[in-house]
């Protein structure tokens, strides 16, 4: 399930919404709108990446976000924080914020991916080149070179101390790009998710998506050609996507979520089984899509090429993240209306048991279709981590990540 961040610039000079919000009060009220429309995070920004905006100084920054995050997070709202100095990361993790957004992935402080480590807080790690978006926009093949700088900016994240479970890249749609890069890089976003990273797209109200309108169209009207973005992003597998106008983009994914529900009952109908057949279901609202996270699952298991690996045996490690509609779990609160966490992870556990194959790929599919065995999964991640891995360098993880939804029949 992709999720839907709310952009709240609390700055006076942000290019499409500058000067809204600079008043806490009304940092907060829109906050809570988008909230209400759908929002599944905040993402709070205290200075503009506008061309030609001033630089801020990081004081001044944490003056003007910090009794927002705060606000926030008393409010129960997940935030995440868009900058690029070490000292506000800091600060608001500490005043709760979940996530820092970085849109140099650590290049412009030298001292952030250390303060994230620290602080234990995710990491949006974006691809651009500086804080000036309009600079150096020559490039010969922008997918490979993007996803060769996000890999870059990964391993000095992990280096300096990162979790690969903590971080998310960003193709930085709009940052030193010209329109025609920034279509290429929608287009080529499974060689973004082929990192094996959760992906961000921020496109929302970007220039490229201007040269589609009537000459002169402001940027607010631009919300249309970022919902059908979204939505492009979306089924090609975004975690997330980060918007102005949250109530469009949540529009059209769910667009997307019912499709892929009712593609999910026509197999179900082909298979003779019904969802509601046998667990009394109460009928649920559309939605109330949500998911349902085990990470760190642990078993042994003799998969792997080598001998040693086939005798012996070793750890692995499974996260899973399934998507399933929660509506009738929660009109009901009945633990039959949902996939039972113990359960599940009991399967994955059995699944590493089973007999042995070379590959982690071929194991994270086979943990992947048993998820997908519950008729109510629309969709499963699943990453396995191999720890001990044979190699001969020191080394932090090994990890596959798959994506298996359910196909249409
Ligand atoms: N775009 C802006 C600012 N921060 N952060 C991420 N991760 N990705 C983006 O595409 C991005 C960003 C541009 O300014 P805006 O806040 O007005 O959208």
């Amino acid at each position: 399930m992709t999720e839907v961040w709310g952009i709240l610039n609390v700055t006076p000079d942000s290019f499409s919404d500058g000067g809204r919000y600079v008043d806490p009060g009304a940092a907060i009220a829109h906050a809570r709108r988008m909230r209400a429309q759908g929002a599944d995070v905040i993402d709070i920004g205290g200075e503009s990446t506008r061309p030609g905006a001033e630089p801020l100084d990081p004081a001044e920054e944490r003056e003007r976000i910090l009794p927002v995050v705060s606000a926030l997070v008393r409010e129960g709202i997940r935030v995440s924080v868009d900058t690029i100095h070490a000292s506000t990361a800091s600060a608001v993790v500490a005043a709760g914020a979940e996530i820092v957004n970085d849109v140099t992935a650590g290049e412009h402080d030298p001292a952030m991916l250390r303060a994230v480590a620290e602080s234990g807080a995710r990491i949006v790690l974006m691809h651009s080149r500086g804080i000036d978006v309009t600079h150096d926009t020559h490039y010969d093949d922008v997918v490979a070179e993007v996803v060769q700088h996000l890999e870059e900016r990964v391993a000095a994240a992990v280096a300096a101390g990162i979790a690969r479970e903590r971080i998310i890249v960003d193709p930085g749609y709009g940052f030193s790009k010209e329109p025609d890069d920034n279509w290429r890089l929608l287009a080529g976003l499974p060689s973004v998710q082929r990192l094996g990273f959760p992906v961000l797209v921020g496109t929302s109200r970007k220039r490229f998506l201007g040269t589609l309108l009537p000459e002169g169209a402001d940027a607010a009207e631009r919300d249309a050609a970022t919902a059908a973005t979204s939505l492009l992003a979306a089924q090609a597998g975004a975690a997330a996507v980060r918007v102005h106008d949250v109530a469009s983009t949540v529009s059209a994914l769910r667009v997307l979520g019912a499709t892929a529900h009712a593609a999910r009952s026509r197999s179900d109908r082909a298979d003779g089984r019904s969802p509601d057949v046998g667990t009394g279901a109460v009928p649920s609202a559309p939605g109330l899509h949500g998911s349902i996270e085990l990470t760190g699952i642990r078993a042994r298991g003799f998969h792997g090429v080598l001998p040693e690996e086939r005798r012996d045996g070793q750890e692995f490690v499974v996260d899973a993240a399934l998507s399933l509609d929660l509506a009738a779990a929660v009109a009901s609160d009945d633990v039959a209306q949902t996939v039972h966490y113990g359960e599940l992870a009991e399967a994955i556990v059995a699944a590493v048991e089973r007999d042995p194959v070379d590959l982690i790929e071929t194991l994270a599919d086979r943990i992947a279709r048993a998820c997908l065995a519950d008729p109510r999964v629309e969709h499963a991640s699943v990453t396995v981590h191999k720890p001990a891995a044979p190699i001969a360098v020191p080394f932090g993880d090994v990890a596959v990540r798959v994506h298996r939804g359910r196909e249409p029949r």
